[in-house]
């Protein structure tokens, strides 16, 4: 048998950085996915470092080359902070906060992809595949394309791609699309950011075709849904050892203390709707549909793009929430909501997953949602019950939780007390459904998946 092709991936982050002298890999789906991959295929991975003084060398890293790429401290403003964050985010996440659009944050945005699409071209091997992710670099596909026209080229969208009429108020949306198009393999989460996708595409450029294969520069472009996973196997491992599950009978008594756990784990960001799911929280107290003696709130909330100003704003209004929610309700020793604003190790987060008896996951817009898919695997004892938005991408899998609409405060706390009190026999056959959907199409599936679509 043939080896497998090596790959490149350029990604905005590196999936490595130094501790000391040593290499310590960066947490998150996308190494968990692809760094097993490049081990076992070799090639590059091209990414920033995080680090806008020192430009970094190229160096080895388990058989696979790790290629820093450069962005200065004045680049990172106005590609990442500005444009990707205050512009794109937005914008691909329903409008949720309004999109700003300054034409002077333009230019960093394509000088930045212009390198990541050069230090691409210049490591990735001869007819190589070339896999590049997210919305920081839309343009990477069609600029790699220019330098390098041997290479196949791949292009994932974490995030949703918006409906063609939000996506219209973008002054570059013509940039945006050429630059995807450039690709040969476009993929999405969701089969509706890949129709979205292809609409715009009919509509503001010179492509042709179906929402499945586009035409463009007498190329043939498939766009298709690829939803993101989970490592399965090390959440369902992490879970059940000994020490997790002594973790999590210990926070059942420190925290739950007889109560029951309606637990939220999310990057704090303003499209989590975590200010939402606190007032349907604070709702269900105040009609004394539960009490604080007998269910508790836990929100861990990692910081996340402190220096976006929307983010600070967001910060406040939920720490006044829980503030208020508290300050009503708490009893000694019976406090209503656990918040805790920090990063925690995944191994502590599986401990969390299992001690929870409701997962609340109720995002305004989220392109898949990893969360929903840990929790899962880590309930091996088939109890607990996940409440789940239906606007994240994991609703289109996940179909035996229960499914709410975030912006339907009372729905949403109605939804908390049906999975409170739902028949461990219901709540059993819900999560048997829901793993056996997570094991089969766990993480390693999505990049074998999504990489055969782009060797094919
Ligand atoms: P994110 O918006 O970051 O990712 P998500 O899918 O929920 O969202 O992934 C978050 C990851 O961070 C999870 O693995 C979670 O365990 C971890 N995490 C969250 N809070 C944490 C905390 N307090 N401490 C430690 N870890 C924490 C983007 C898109 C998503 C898409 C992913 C992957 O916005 O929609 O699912 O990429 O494609």
């Amino acid at each position: 048998m043939r080896r497998p092709r090596p790959i490149v991936i350029v990604a905005n982050r590196l999936p490595v950085h130094r501790v000391g002298d040593k290499l310590v890999e960066n947490p998150g789906g996308l190494v968990t996915a692809l760094v097993p991959t490049l081990k076992a295929r070799g090639g590059a991975w091209v990414g920033w470092s995080g680090n806008s003084r020192a430009a970094g060398r190229a160096f080895s890293f388990e058989g696979f080359r790790i290629q820093p790429v450069h962005i200065s401290e004045a680049e990172v403003e106005g590609f990442y902070n500005q444009l990707s964050n205050r512009t794109l985010w937005p914008l691909y996440h329903d409008a949720i906060r309004t999109p700003e659009f300054d034409h002077s944050w333009w230019r960093p945005y394509v000088v930045v992809n212009h390198r990541y699409a050069k230090a691409a071209a210049a490591v990735a091997p001869r007819n190589g595949l070339v896999w590049v992710h997210d919305y920081h670099l839309q343009l990477v596909p069609s600029m790699l394309r220019m330098m390098r026209p041997d290479v196949a080229i791949g292009f994932f969208l974490h995030v949703p791609f918006p409906p063609e009429e939000l996506f219209a108020w973008l002054p570059w949306r013509e940039q945006i699309l050429e630059g995807l198009l450039g690709a040969d393999v476009v993929g999405f989460q969701t089969q509706a950011s890949a129709r979205n996708f292809s609409r715009a595409a009919r509509e503001f450029t010179r492509a042709e075709g179906t929402d499945s294969e586009l035409e463009f520069d007498r190329r043939k472009i498939r766009v298709g849904s690829y939803p993101i996973s989970i490592d399965f196997d090390w959440f369902a491992n992490a879970a059940a050892t000994p020490e997790a599950l002594r973790e999590a009978s210990l926070l059942r008594r420190r925290i739950g203390a007889g109560r029951k756990i309606l637990l939220s784990v999310d990057r704090l960001d303003y499209t989590k709707g975590i200010d939402l799911r606190l007032l349907a929280f604070e709702a269900m107290l105040k009609s004394k549909r539960t009490k604080v003696t007998d269910c508790v709130f836990i929100q861990i909330a990692s910081p996340s793009r402190e220096p976006v100003h929307e983010y600070g704003q967001m910060r406040v209004r939920i720490e006044q929430l829980v503030g208020r929610i508290n300050g009503e309700f708490s009893e000694p020793g019976r406090v209503a909501v656990h918040y805790f604003r920090r990063g925690f190790t995944r191994e502590q987060l599986a401990s969390y997953y299992r001690a929870a008896d409701v997962m609340v996951v109720t995002p305004l817009r989220d392109g898949m949602n990893l969360v929903a898919k840990e929790f899962v695997a880590t309930r091996s004892d088939y109890t607990g019950v996940l409440v789940l938005s239906e606007f994240a991408g994991a609703a289109r899998e996940l179909r035996q939780a229960l499914i709410v609409n975030p912006r339907n405060i009372e729905g949403m706390a109605q939804a908390f007390e049906a999975a409170l009190a739902m028949p461990k026999r219901e709540a059993r056959r819900r999560m048997s459904i829901l793993r056996t959907i997570v094991r089969r199409h766990d993480v390693f599936e999505w990049a074998d998946t999504f990489l055969e679509a782009l060797a094919g």
